[in-house]
């Protein structure tokens, strides 16, 4: 039984020492020189709890009201694609820890698992579907109907991500290595997914040189965020399964995608709609304007912009602006329940966590990714007693300096 490490740092160095560098380097990696990441983790710092004493407490509750749902904490595992570098589990491992848990899954469209297993392991846990926006309407229709059908509760727009981010460590490392059909089952376990392919298969080649998919066109294409050359799904015609990033820029890179867009999603869903990924209080409103059901405050984790604002910094102007008038929650830095304390006093309704679980996953499978997630949350309630409040509705801005 590996230990997990209950303190943030040892459990990273743990996490370095049991995975490969390749899977290390994509989960713990960030954009450009890691400015963003930092950025994340020093918002945190500069912002210190200022407890209040003599505060009965003993009666103590951490749950907390999201879209009609009284969740145990105001946790959630946020979306994590190609979980299998972590741990063969990987997935299937993340819902085994909801289900214990009680805490709301987020699926990734990037995930290692279809959506259709996860939920089955999943139990009565709460689980919300991560969108990518495919550069086919068609897909994005799929899977909202297959998120649906397996119990969703709220599909989760990721913006940010539209092109991917200039991974520093990612392109030295060529993403490439990933093993070919990692991350990727959520598309090819997908109806529609299916026949657009052997659609295009049958048409032929497209005429258009292929690159192969080596780092230097990894690094090319990425570079030009581009999608791979061919028709809209460039290579698809070759035969699957293909590297996650391959497919990733085939199919994801919609740089297209406006606030238009969002009208085509609301008429297919009467689920409540969030977008992740908002950084600024323009796009907070405009995210009203359009009638979005929740707002997600997120920098992916420092994964896109290299020396974006952190992502605690981005908070107080979103909640201000939205005003409660729809859930703003919050991801990006949370390492710690005291992390979180620090969020929610700032206005978020919940938490997404991400890379500590993972970390977890990768050191102990289910077991791991529960461990880590219940210790946050019980330093979240000692956080909340030693603090002298005994609700999530009492951690408020007045208690930061
Ligand atoms: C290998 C390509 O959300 C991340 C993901 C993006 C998915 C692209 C996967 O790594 O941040």
């Amino acid at each position: 039984r590996p230990a997990v490490p209950v303190e943030p740092a040892a459990l990273e160095r743990a996490a370095e020492r049991a995975m490969s560098r390749q899977a290390w380097s994509y989960v713990a990696g960030s954009a450009g020189q890691q400015r963003t990441a930092r950025a994340n983790v020093e918002a945190f710092d500069r912002h210190r709890i200022v407890p209040r004493m003599l505060v009965d407490v003993e009666e103590r509750d951490t749950s907390v009201e999201l879209f009609g749902r009284r969740l145990p904490a105001p946790l959630l595992f946020a979306p994590v694609g190609v979980l299998e570098m972590a741990h063969r589990d990987a997935d299937l491992a993340v819902a085994e820890a909801a289900r214990q848990l009680g805490l709301p899954m987020v699926l990734s469209t990037q995930a290692s698992v279809p959506m259709e297993q996860v939920a089955a392991r999943l139990g009565d846990a709460p689980r919300w579907f991560q969108l990518y926006w495919s550069r086919e309407d068609e897909l994005v229709d799929s899977f909202v109907r297959r998120a649906e059908q397996i119990g969703s509760e709220a599909i989760v727009v990721t913006l940010d991500t539209h092109v991917l981010g200039w991974r520093t460590r990612d392109l030295d490392l060529a993403y490439l290595p990933f093993a070919r059909g990692q991350g990727i089952a959520q598309y090819t376990s997908d109806p529609v997914f299916r026949r657009l392919v052997a659609e295009r298969a049958a048409a032929g080649p497209s005429g258009e040189p292929t690159p192969r998919p080596t780092a230097a066109a990894v690094r090319a294409l990425v570079s030009m965020a581009r999608h791979w050359p061919g028709d809209t799904w460039g290579n698809l015609r070759s035969p699957l399964p293909r590297a996650a990033v391959e497919t990733f820029l085939d199919v994801f890179s919609r740089s297209s995608l406006s606030w238009a867009d969002l009208a085509y999603l609301r008429e297919r869903t009467a689920l409540p709609i969030l977008l992740k990924g908002i950084q600024d209080p323009r796009d907070a409103a405009l995210a009203l304007d359009h009638g979005v059901d929740g707002i997600v405050v997120s920098n992916h984790g420092g994964r896109q912009v290299d020396g974006a604002i952190g992502s605690l910094d981005a908070l107080p102007g979103i909640v201000e602006e939205v005003d409660g008038r729809v859930p703003v929650l919050f991801d990006s830095g949370v390492r710690s329940g005291a992390d979180a304390f620090k969020a929610l006093a700032l206005g978020a309704r919940a938490v997404l966590v991400g890379r500590p679980w993972v970390y977890g996953l990768a050191l102990a499978g289910a077991r791991g990714v529960r461990e880590v997630m219940e210790d946050l949350w019980a330093e979240l309630d000692l956080t909340m007693a030693l603090s002298g409040v005994g609700g999530v509705e009492q951690v408020t801005r007045d208690l930061l300096a």
